[in-house]
């Protein structure tokens, strides 16, 4: 029997979610259907590859970056979208309303998505298409896009959450742009992250499937020396696959940090992904903006 919404009971549809999917991902990951599941993926991608897009080619060396390194930074700007500038301007006016917001025992506050919702631009940044192409283009399948996440990590020092090292379970590939709305240093709560190919070794050595890692345990397979801080200025945007690297939000200890996630997957993920819940009205309004293709790579409606 499952208790909707109830934290207090042990098993509510959440928790219910979250094992669901970790058993699905066991099967498909480490049981015996672990060949099958690449061997079909493999098919998908030979499939799709006739139809993905052709990139320039200063996209392109950023497809391939992305794909050697597992992470890449780049200022946001020289991304060259349109609708960069309103973008920035709508996080200045969105940067003070959260560092305003009372902080209670939440040590990651966001303002309402109602709130962020009212400055479309920064929804519609990550519907960008050229930016769907070049999306595309590294995820080798259709996508969907999820959406932006602004929030405030709160320098108390807590390796809570997404603080911990993790590797998202989402899919076989993920594309997310984290992008610092303030300056960020050591203390400061820098994305943090390891190397595609550190991160297939410390995976061995845990015999990680999926969950949080404390740093105590992965000091004993990763050295501290390993650990790669993306420490960069205001709107620098750290480009992750973070499917296929540890990663995490490094417990800021001195300075808030502020930030906004773009995410974009394929259309069929190995796990349900949230994307922004909106009003049906509010859906379609911004849907009437977006060509065709764009409103091809928005994911059905999460109701609010
Ligand atoms: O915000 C960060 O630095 C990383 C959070 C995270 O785990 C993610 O976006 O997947
Ligand atoms: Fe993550």
């Amino acid at each position: 029997m499952l208790y909707l919404g109830n934290k207090n009971l042990p098993l509510n549809l959440d928790t219910a979610k979250r094992i669901a999917n970790r058993l699905k991902r066991e099967v498909m990951l480490r049981g015996p259907f672990r060949v099958l599941t690449q061997r079909l993926y493999e098919a998908e991608l030979a499939a799709h590859a006739k139809s993905l897009p052709r990139l320039a080619d200063a996209d392109m060396d950023l497809v391939d970056d992305l794909r050697k390194n597992g992470v890449i930074q780049r200022p946001l700007a020289s991304l060259g979208i349109p609708g960069t500038d309103a973008l920035f301007s709508a996080f200045e006016t969105l940067v003070p309303e959260l560092r305003a917001l009372p902080v209670k025992d939440n040590n990651a506050p966001r303002l309402p998505i109602s709130r962020l919702l009212e400055l479309p631009e920064i929804y519609l940044f990550g519907l960008d298409s050229r930016l769907l192409d070049i999306v595309e283009r590294y995820v080798g399948l259709p996508v969907h896009y999820h959406g932006a996440d602004l929030r405030r990590e709160v320098a108390d020092g807590k390796a809570t959450d997404v603080r911990q090292w993790h590797v998202d379970a989402e899919d076989h590939r993920m594309f997310k742009i984290i992008a610092y709305l303030n300056d960020v240093t050591e203390v400061g709560g820098p994305f943090e992250y390891m190397t595609r190919e550190r991160t297939q070794r410390a995976c061995r050595d845990l015999h990680y499937v999926s969950g949080f890692v404390t740093d105590e345990r992965m000091e004993g397979v990763a050295p501290k020396t390993d650990w790669k801080m993306a420490i960069g200025p205001r709107y620098v945007g750290n480009i992750a696959d973070t499917c296929a690297v540890f990663h995490r939000a490094k417990p800021p200890v001195k300075v808030d940090r502020y930030s906004v996630t773009f995410s974009w997957l394929s259309r069929k993920p190995m796990k349900t992904y949230a994307s922004m819940p909106m009003p049906q009205a509010k859906y379609d309004e911004l849907m009437n903006k977006l060509s065709p293709r764009q409103r091809a790579c928005v994911p059905p409606r999460t109701p609010v």
